[in-house]
């Protein structure tokens, strides 16, 4: 493949607009320029301002006028906006905060990195395919603090990514604090895969991880993994198990070996009291409550669970979403999430369990494996990583797959999104995730945010390239997969 030598003028977007039209002439930011923004407007106004510094230096003003206009306008489709650079402004244009606000990123992406060169004139229209475009990270496995996550949910917002789903609870950690059962963080929260330390979130902490996700238009989803992968809550609370004995905390990586006690009571007490503080913390609509690997519960005894707990999920007037295998009930409440995770080819009766989502009244979560798993390897040389589904995964692998093509008679009217999850057994730092993350997560934007298109992964390369360029600017680490035409580093 050839080397890149200049980035191209237009047509360099991530995830690539509904529209995009090049225009005459271009615009140039100078120490005149101000942005134009009031109401709903200004908190935008504020962030692009932000990002803009690396390239304006000082500030920019905000204020009635401005060459910059961001305006809030009847008409677009939702989290749409369109947008315009002509020689004299910019002007870009949405419903709401949220379609501004993915404005915002595309004209990120026009601006060139770290210079003050021209911005070509181009006219954009853009709104998502889907309502729900997320990522995934487990925090269990591997503890990742608040400034972590912060950082993580500016990367996903780069993208038009607008959930971010925390695995908060797994064999190996306990992570947000529930004040009705203490030891759940106390000594749950202790250690990770591989023992050192552990963490937890207080819930001041929480809270301005939830905050910090609103100021980005980013809902987080709070998953409390149930029955299985519950090792950690077992240790702290040994009445929670069959035979009233805590394990030993685990730090290995081995999954599908703890069970909550389905003939106890005491559990059904454990999921109100959890859903509840989760509920509490939670303004989006959607509590996650896992369901996925319990093969340590029998088939009888999982049904009954998760029906249990979903209700009380539905009782506190959220939806609940589950891993697929929670679809194994037909008893769910209406409008139950299922989360795909088996292949791009089902395996075993993942299609089948799926369509119960669907049947009572749910929608799906497409996060197929075998291409939407951010933890799988890139290439046998990957440092980190895992590869039992089907991996390794290379870029053009995460690119060329699309989530109606999946399951027999599941297209978008049935989808509520796409998300990529990055499960952390081999991952302990901020470092890693973005290695990890990036340019993959970048694939999985586009299937999530632009319309269905034949796809080709050339011309995506291309564009991925001029993003790993803004990546470097903005020091997020990335990985230099072959199969991308990268620009030289300067
Ligand atoms: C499967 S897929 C899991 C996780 C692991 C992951 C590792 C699913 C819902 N569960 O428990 O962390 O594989 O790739």
């Amino acid at each position: 493949m050839t080397r890149s030598t200049a980035p191209p003028v237009t047509g360099t977007v991530v995830p690539v607009p509904v529209s995009q039209v090049a225009g005459s002439g271009s615009f140039v930011l100078g120490p005149a320029s101000a942005i134009a923004a009031t109401g709903l407007a200004v908190p935008v106004a504020e962030y692009l301002v932000e990002a803009l510094r690396p390239v304006t230096g000082s500030p920019l003003p905000i204020g009635d006028s401005g060459d910059i206009v961001l305006a809030i306008e009847a008409g677009h489709p939702p989290e749409g906006y369109a947008l315009r650079v002509a020689a004299d402004g910019i002007r870009i244009t949405a419903d709401a905060g949220a379609g501004l606000f993915w404005g915002v990123q595309t004209l990120r992406q026009l601006v060139p990195p770290a210079t003050s060169a021209p911005i070509p004139a181009t006219t954009i229209e853009d709104h998502p395919r889907f309502a729900y475009r997320g990522a995934m990270l487990d925090v269990a496995r591997h503890f990742f603090g608040v400034d972590d996550v912060k950082r993580y949910i500016d990367e996903l917002a780069l993208l038009k990514l607008n959930v971010l789903h925390l695995h908060l609870s797994d064999d190996q950690g306990w992570r947000l604090q529930i004040d009705e059962w203490p030891r759940l963080t106390e000594h749950g929260g202790s250690t990770q895969v591989g023992g050192g330390g552990g963490g937890f979130y207080t819930k001041d902490d929480y809270r301005a991880i939830v905050a910090h996700a609103a100021s980005r238009f980013v809902t987080v989803v709070p998953e409390i993994d149930m029955p299985g992968h519950t090792n950690a809550a077992l240790a702290s609370y040994p009445d929670l198990s069959c035979d009233g004995t805590a394990p030993a905390l685990y730090e290995g990586i081995e999954v599908g070996f703890s069970s909550l006690c389905i003939g106890k009571e005491r559990s059904y007490e454990f999921v109100e009291d959890v859903v509840t503080e989760l509920v509490e913390l939670t303004p989006g609509p959607w509590i996650h409550i896992g369901g996925d690997e319990s093969l340590a519960t029998p088939e009888a005894d999982f049904l009954r669970f998760v029906e249990r707990a979903s209700a009380i999920v539905a009782a506190q007037g959220k939806i609940a979403i589950g891993w697929h295998e929670m679809g194994r009930s037909t008893n769910l409440p209406a409008g139950t999430i299922g989360e795909y995770w088996s292949f791009t080819t089902p395996r075993d009766d993942a299609a089948a369990v799926s369509q119960s989502f669907i049947d009572g009244g749910g929608k799906l979560i497409m996060a197929p494996a075998d291409v939407a798993y951010l933890d799988m390897k890139y290439d046998e040389s990957s440092p980190l990583g895992l590869v039992w589904a089907n991996g390794p995964t290379s870029v053009k692998e995460s690119y060329l797959w699309d989530p109606a093509d999946i399951l027999p008679g599941v297209g978008d009217e049935s989808i509520l999104g796409v998300e990529a999850p990055l499960w952390t057994e081999t991952i302990a730092t901020l470092d890693e995730v973005e290695f990890m993350a990036f340019p993959r997560l970048a694939a999985i934007a586009e299937i999530a945010w632009s319309p269905r298109v034949e796809k080709n992964f050339e011309e995506f390369a291309g564009r991925l390239a001029a993003f790993g360029e803004r990546l470097d600017a903005l020091g997020i680490r990335c990985f230099r997969a072959p199969e991308v035409p990268w620009y030289p580093r300067v």
